[in-house]
This record gives C-alpha cells, structure tokens and sequence, in this order.
C-alpha cells in the first residue's frame, strides 16, 4: 500500500487523531500537511494515557512510525519544542521527527495580528484558535514568510525579519494602536529554537519518496477539515490552508499517482468551532446531549464546540471533493439514549429543494434541513466490536449513511480508546 490521506469530512475534530493512531503500528511514515498548532488531535492509547498532539503527527504514539512535519505546515517553534519534551519526558522516542526545511514558521507578529485583527472584526470574526495561523499563511501567500531552513542561516534570518517587522510594525502601530516587535529580540529568541531544532530539519521529499520506492506505506495525517479549506469550506470562515486531500499532495510534495486509499473521518453528528454556518445546529436538549455525553470542548482552546445533527449534503460533498475510498464514522455511542435521530438528507433554500452544496454562501447561511427521522438505541455499544453486537436500529443509521455518501463505512466508533471500534470492510 503506498501513500494513504487521511482528511476530515465535517468541520474538524471528527476523531482523526485516534484514527491515525489505529493505523499508526501498520504504516511506516505518519505525514502532517497542513495546518499547525490550531489543531488538537487526542490519542488514547491502549494503557489508558491521553495525549493532545498539536504539531507532532498522531503517529508519534507509535513507536515504529517514522514522523514527519511537511512543507505546507506552519510550525510555531516554541509551541513544538514545547510538545516535543512533553512527549519525550512521557517516555515517546521524538528522534523519529523530520521537519520540511520549507516549513513556513509562525512568528510572534503573527500570533499578534491574529488577535488585533479578530477584536477588529467584531461580530464578523471568524473565531480563529489565537494562533497565529492566518497571518503565517498569509505572509507564505505574499512571499514574506519566513522559512524553517531560514533558522539556519542568522545572516537571511536577521535580514528577513527587519524587513518583515518594519512592515508589521507600521500596521500594528498604526492601524491596530499596538507595540511593534523589536527584529533583534525576534532574532534571537529563534536563534535558540534553531540550535534545538536543527537536527530534525531535513529534506522530507526525497525522504518520502525513498520510503514509497523501497514499497513503504505513507500516511498523511489530516488536520482541520473539508468544511475548513480555504477554497472549499464555507469561506471566509474557514482556516488558511487546504486540509482537504488534494492539500496532501502540495503539503508534503507527494504525486497524486502515488495516493491510493483516501480515508474520510466523519462523526455519526455534527460538530463545528468557531464561527460560520451551520445548517444542522441544535440548541435544544438533543445539542446539550450531543456536547455533554461527546464532550464537545476545543481540544486546543477549550471552547465549546457547536453541536448538531449528521449532514449528509456535508458528507457526500466531502466524498466526492475528497475522493473518499473508505469512511470512518465515530463517536457513533454518543448517540445512544436519544429516540429519535435524524439525517439531514437535503437543504430547503429560500423555497427551492438542494440535494448538494449549493453554490453561494448566501444561499449556505439560509440552508433549512430537510430531515429524515430514525429511531434511536438505547444498548450500551461501547463493546460493540463486530456489526453483529450492534442493536439493529444503530445498524440502520450507518448503513443509510453508507448509502448517503456513496462509499463504504470501513470502521465505526464506539468510544475514545483505540481498540473501541467496530470494523465491518
Ligand atoms: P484558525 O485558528 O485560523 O485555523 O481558525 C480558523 C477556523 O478554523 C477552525 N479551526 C478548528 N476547528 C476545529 N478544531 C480545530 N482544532 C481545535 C480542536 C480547536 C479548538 O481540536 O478542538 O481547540 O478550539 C480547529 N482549528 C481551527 C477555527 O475554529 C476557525 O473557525
Ligand atoms: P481530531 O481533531 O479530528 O483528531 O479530533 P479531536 O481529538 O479534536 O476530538 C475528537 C474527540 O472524540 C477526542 O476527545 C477523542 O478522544 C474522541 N473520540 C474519537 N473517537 C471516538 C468515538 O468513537 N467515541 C467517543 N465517545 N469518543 C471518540
Ligand atoms: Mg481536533
């Protein structure tokens, strides 16, 4: 099997983290593509220990994986260098690390227009996760960013930053009413990240390419999701990057052809950070149920995620978008309990019927779902290890989403442990 993508189909938070580590101990290099430290992917592993990775690869949890950070990742150094000793202090090999020299970093003027420019929206906020992320990728789009290979050369570091920083400087002096950075204490301030991170930054390409020539299996781990991607997600609240599959080949440097299993990770419900639409959120007791019994909080910033129920419009638009081969519906005991549970299986627009995404977000912001009703369970299924231990109505449900999306469900979730799934293909 060569190279594996591994996406979210909804708008983040859909279980990647544990997935990617069910699949860890088979595959031989663990990828992140896109994102940074916006992301929290939590792992529990079989000993009962929880972890919330935001930059390391799920797969650092394995120990045979190798783990890499590729190019279309922005890395924020203090934060890895951080996580990086957390792991390692808990016993995990980091030596197994190789970070893409063409990493864009994100800088602490970064992480301060992030801020100023969310207060400066106001009620139009996109309720970003604060770190920085938007203005690193900003700058990479602009020509301005400033590379991981860059730390390794003082003289183009302290050059690059002046240039940078009298810019930002200006803007946030004047426009946002803030303290600008000072280029010397920026400079030196990554000068030490740079002597700790020096020996993991390597040439990822060719490192994966040899991997995929000797028949090495490569994962490539999504972070965010489909409904977060900057050219397909519900812009502008979106995230700056391209989480979804076709990110995978520019994120890492690896050919389409090589790609040969997509994986979509869907929850069996909805969930979304942050602003933005949402047509199949719930704020009645069935939303209160849905973050009470699926704990619902930001793994990165502890916010409240908005709950509803499975869009199927938003699943089979990320099938296809995506090209899903194989779907992964978790957190399916989380609904157990609840009588009835409804499929959004279209949208009423403004009178008009749609059975996919419409093409204006004008027209997303007004979606009404259109339901159908199932009914629900009540069996505790958190032991559910085969089809067969599942009650038959909970059957139902995956097997009509099955039918909605137009791929197969692969494996279902449980529970949060890594054993706790159901594999049915
Ligand atoms: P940003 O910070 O610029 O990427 O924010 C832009 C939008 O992207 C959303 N976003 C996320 N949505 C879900 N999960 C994310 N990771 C954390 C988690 C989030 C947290 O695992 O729970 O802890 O709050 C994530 N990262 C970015 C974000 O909410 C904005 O809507
Ligand atoms: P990610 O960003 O996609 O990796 O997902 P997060 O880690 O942010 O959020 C998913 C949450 O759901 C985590 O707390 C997981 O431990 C948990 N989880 C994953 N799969 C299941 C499941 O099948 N059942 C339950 N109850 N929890 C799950
Ligand atoms: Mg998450």
């Amino acid at each position: 099997m060569p190279a594996i993508v591994l996406i979210g189909a909804q708008w983040g938070d859909e279980g990647k983290g544990k997935v990617t580590d069910l699949l860890g101990e088979r595959v031989d290099y663990v990828v992140r593509y896109s994102g940074g430290n916006n992301a929290g992917h939590t792992v529990i592993t079989p000993d009962g220990q929880k972890y919330a990775l935001h930059l390391m690869p799920s797969g650092a949890l394995s120990p045979n994986a190798m783990i890499v950070i590729g190019n279309g990742v922005v890395v924020d150094p203090k934060v890895l260098l951080a996580e990086i000793d957390g792991l390692a202090e808990r016993g995990v090999d980091v030596s197994r690390l190789r970070i893409s020299g063409d990493a864009h970093l994100i800088m602490p003027h970064h992480r301060a227009m992030d801020r100023v420019v969310e207060r400066y929206l106001g009620s139009s906020r996109i309720g970003t996760t604060g770190r920085g992320i938007g203005p690193a990728y900003g700058d990479k789009v602009a020509r301005m960013g400033i590379r991981l290979q860059d730390l390794l050369d003082p003289g183009i570091l302290r050059k690059k930053l002046e240039l940078v920083l009298r810019e930002k400087n200006q803007l946030l002096f004047k426009v946002y009413n803030r303290k600008g950075l000072e280029p010397d204490a920026v400079a030196e301030e990554y000068l030490e990240y740079a002597e700790r991170l020096r020996p993991y930054i390597a040439e990822t390409r060719t490192m994966l390419w040899d991997a995929l020539d000797r028949g090495e299996t490569v994962l490539m781990e999504g972070a965010q999701a489909t409904m977060l991607d900057m050219d397909h997600g519900t812009y502008p609240f979106v995230t700056s990057s391209n989480p979804t599959a076709g990110g995978a080949c520019v994120g890492a440097g690896i050919p389409p052809t090589a790609i040969s299993k997509v994986i979509g990770v869907t929850k069996a419900y909805t969930t979304r950070v942050g602003s933005g639409p949402f047509p199949t959120e719930l704020f009645d007791d069935n939303g209160m149920h849905l973050r009470k019994i699926g704990a619902e909080y930001g793994t990165t910033t502890g916010r409240e995620r908005r709950c509803g129920w499975f869009d199927a419009v938003v699943a089979r638009y990320a099938t296809r978008l995506n090209g899903i081969t194989d779907l992964v519906v978790t957190k399916l005991d989380v609904l157990t309990g609840l009588e009835k549970v409804p499929i959004c299986v279209g949208y009423e627009i403004n009178g008009e019927r749609f059975d996919d995404m419409p093409m204006t977000q004008t027209d997303f912001h007004h979606a009404v779902p259109v339901y159908e009703e199932h009914d629900g369970w009540w069996e505790d299924i958190s032991k559910a290890r085969s089809e067969a231990d599942l009650p038959e109505n909970a059957r139902r449900y995956v097997a009509r989403i099955e039918e909605l999306c137009g791929t197969k469900v692969s494996v279902v979730g449980v529970g949060p442990g890594r054993e706790e799934n159901v594999v049915r293909h």
